[in-house]
């Protein structure tokens, strides 16, 4: 069968025919089916038996074009066959964390997953100032396994070397080159600004040579630091939670790039939430505080959680094998010190790819929820100059910046005092 953007009729016609959904579904000529994406790239169907609702699936379908945009911005469906190939991946390696692949047609870029139907979108529960216990232990967990055991410290390198080819996903790298480290600094078209914004920072963005600096060697460092597979657009709206699950979806823009750019992105974009309560806090006429100080706390849990995992993933594999990374090393010293410098690299890497995150999603195209939703622009500018100024900090300290408690320690000085631009 050729290629067909379908439409909710002409999937449950195609549904018909795959036993895998059968199987899950039963009778599935008589389904319901409605479109619920609100990604910027693909179209996303939940689909439940009708004799049955409490069966359903999710069926996600890439088009010849980014969404957002429209066919104005063509982009081909082979988005669609990485991010089942990553889903199915990122499932062996983390299965309590990752969805379910039923089916995946690469014909038609077409993927059926599980339903995550008693989840939501971190992104959304965290603007709604819900609280999820486990979640950065979880989230922390899901990092250390993918990151771990999809890298040259557990893979034979002829394998990852094999794996790396299979996995080029050049189209979507290019999209994060430009939006992520190019055209956020280079006051391109596509920029989306907040009247409200003070030009001073605009013109900072663009001018200061140190920042300039930073962000292009973080653009370098994405393009060419391909140490293992990474989830690629690790945002909280890659996220789906409740109480006591996690799970990590929408892998799309899977790669073979550094370990510090999932890590960073989920950092800034848990920053950008805590940030973002100053409003929501306001508009709901609540006291959110504490709410605001315990995402901060997530930040924390989830650097420390993922470096003391993967520290343990790593020595336990070397005892298991007894075959170290770097070769023999009687007392065991050296090989302590690699891992000390390997996690802090890993950290340094992070906090650069969260400075640009955190520019990006307040000047570039692609913008984030907890921020944007904000309808009144001075009230919005306030947090995204908190945005940009501790964006800042961390591009250019990166390499000073000994830890994530004072990380967290500047994003509490910008809320105290850092809106004073706006
Ligand atoms: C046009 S795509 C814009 C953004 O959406 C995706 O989720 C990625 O974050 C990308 O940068
Ligand atoms: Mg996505």
């Amino acid at each position: 069968m050729d290629f067909e953007a379908l439409n909710p009729t002409t999937l449950a016609a195609y549904l018909n025919q795959v036993p895998a959904v059968s199987a899950l579904l039963g009778q599935t000529d008589q389904l319901d089916i409605v479109e619920v994406g609100d990604g910027n790239l693909n179209f996303v169907y939940f689909v439940s038996s009708r004799s049955g609702p409490e069966k359903s699936i999710v069926v996600k379908q890439a088009l010849p074009y980014v969404r957002l945009v429209g066919e104005g911005w063509p982009l081909t469906r082979h988005r669609a066959d990485r991010e089942a190939a990553a889903l199915r991946r990122f499932g062996e390696l983390c299965p309590q964390h990752v969805p379910s692949v039923y089916h995946a047609d690469s014909a038609q870029s077409l993927i059926v997953m599980q339903h995550l139907s008693a989840h939501v979108i971190l992104r959304k529960g965290l603007i709604g100032g819900h609280i999820y216990p486990d979640m950065a232990q979880h989230l922390s967990t899901y990092l250390a396994r993918t990151l771990f055991f999809g890298s040259d410290l557990f893979l034979n390198p002829e394998d990852k070397r094999q794996a790396m080819c299979a996995a080029i996903n050049s189209e979507l790298c290019k999209i994060t080159e430009d939006l992520i480290f190019t055209y956020p600094f280079d006051g391109h078209e596509s920029n989306v600004l907040n009247p409200a914004l003070p030009g001073s920072l605009i013109d900072d963005l663009q001018r200061n040579q140190a920042l300039r600096t930073a962000a292009a060697e973080m653009k370098w460092a994405f393009m060419n630091q391909a140490e293992c597979l990474l989830h690629g657009d690790l945002h909280t709206g890659s996220v789906m939670v409740n109480q006591q699950e996690t799970y990590i979806i929408d892998p799309e823009f899977a790669f073979y790039g550094p370990m510090g750019f999932d890590v960073g992105l989920l950092l800034a974009n848990l920053l950008m939430a805590s940030f973002s309560q100053d409003w929501h806090r306001r508009s709901a006429s609540q006291e959110h505080d504490s709410y605001q100080d315990w995402i901060l706390l997530q930040v924390e849990a989830l650097w420390n959680g993922f470096s003391d995992q993967f520290i343990q993933l790593w020595q336990q594999h070397e005892a298991d094998t007894a075959s170290p990374f770097m070769g023999r090393d009687p007392d065991g010293l050296c090989a302590q010190a690699y891992r000390r410098n390997f996690m802090q690299k890993i950290f340094r890497d992070s906090l650069g790819f969260a400075g640009c995150e955190m520019v990006r999603r307040t000047v570039g195209l692609a913008k984030v929820a907890d921020i944007a939703g904000i309808p009144d622009d001075q009230a919005r500018a306030r947090i995204e100059v908190r945005c940009l100024q501790l964006a800042q900090t961390l591009l250019l300290q990166r390499n000073q910046i000994r830890n994530i408690s004072e990380v967290v320690h500047m994003a509490r000085q910008q809320l105290a005092t850092g809106a004073d631009h706006a």
